[in-house]
């Protein structure tokens, strides 16, 4: 029995489109989706804002509102709760290039207006967290935008989050690259500053994706226990990588199982959780995955976490203190190594 409590998003069953190929699974209506994760065991799901309330141009703000509610009532049949609402500011023209940090007034206009609407749909959900993909919030040209003024603009727009409701909280999820060339907050370290130049700093914190710190070259539990550190950890978005390339969204684990067991054990060691805070998953089913197994790498990945989150329990504290002492981190890292590998 896991102590802690998982989210998932409904974009991480999808139909294995991608940029080289057409879909090869058909695609799952929410509501199923839904009852698949009441099912698989989480506890609530993750939502953009046009999740919650498809075609979110066409209404206006008093019926995008009605809609978030009848979401929220679709969500209570399988006793889910909404962990988070995020503005998608990477697909509609306005935000082609960039949505706070876009060099146009009237694009910065419209990212302000999905973020204002997202709050509006986190208080039917009955969540107060909302959290940035700064997806496009960077360049493809160095020279097109000052790197001075597009975090200045960040600041800004979360700024202006902030005033339109007192009670949300923001979780910046940071990630260097894709689909933008150069990121302006590409590491929890930038996310923390970020929230530090803030109008209200204890509102504003992160969400740590395994894979984006590793496409940043950096350790993702090193990187959880940064934004643990600053008491500004929101939530997390576990996953995996093979190397430094495309954005995989591997199961949590499967590429590298000692980083994932570090992952699991600083937020063990440290009560993520206890606030309240969600185990959050986002992964995706490899392209040859059949529709009868579109579920599998959730259910994968939960597994693992589990399995790991019992390693961790096991960790003989006793043999790492005994190590440290004597400096003898060669027996350290090899009953680690056992532990994992199901013979320490
Ligand atoms: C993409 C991001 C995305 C966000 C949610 O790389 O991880 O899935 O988490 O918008
Ligand atoms: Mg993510």
């Amino acid at each position: 029995m896991s102590e802690f409590r998982f989210s998932v998003g409904p974009w991480n069953v999808h139909s294995g489109a991608d940029s080289y190929g057409p879909a090869t699974r058909a695609e799952i209506d929410m509501e199923e989706k839904f009852s698949r994760f009441a099912d698989i065991g989480f506890s609530a799901v993750q939502f953009h804002d046009d999740d919650a309330v498809p075609d979110i141009n066409k209404y206006s703000d008093g019926e995008i509102k009605r809609l978030a509610a009848a979401r929220k009532k679709q969500l209570d049949k399988y006793g889910l709760a909404a962990e988070f609402v995020a503005p998608r500011l990477w697909m509609d023209p306005h935000c082609v290039d960039g949505g706070f940090t876009s060099r146009y007034e009237e694009d910065r206009e419209y990212a302000m207006w999905r973020a204002y609407r997202s709050i509006d749909i986190a208080h039917e959900l009955g969540t107060d967290l909302i959290v940035l993909w700064l997806a496009r919030e960077g360049t493809l040209c160095a020279e097109s935008k000052d790197p001075v003024w597009e975090t200045r603009m960040l600041v800004e727009a979360i700024d202006k989050m902030l005033d339109y409701d007192p009670n949300i909280r923001v979780a910046i999820e940071p990630k260097p690259n894709e689909p933008i060339d150069r990121s302006i907050c590409g590491t929890m370290g930038h996310v923390m500053a970020v929230s530090a130049a803030t109008k209200d700093p204890a509102r504003v914190g992160g969400n740590l994706e395994s894979a984006h710190a590793t496409l940043a070259g950096l350790d993702p539990a090193c990187e959880i226990g940064f934004a643990l550190a600053m008491g500004k950890l929101f939530t997390v978005h576990l996953n995996d990588q093979n190397g430094i390339k495309y954005d995989q969204d591997k199961s949590f684990g499967v590429e590298n199982l000692r980083a994932a067991f570090n992952q699991v054990k600083v937020l063990k060691e440290h009560n993520y959780g206890a606030k309240g805070e969600y185990v959050g998953l986002d992964v995706k089913a490899m392209r040859t995955t059949r529709d009868a197994d579109g579920y599998k790498h959730l259910e994968n990945s939960l597994n693992i976490f589990k399995a790991l989150e019992a390693k961790v329990g096991r960790w003989d504290y006793g043999f790492e203190k005994q190590c440290v002492e004597k400096r003898d981190y060669e027996a350290l890292e090899m009953y680690v190594l056992k532990l994992l590998m199901g013979i320490a």
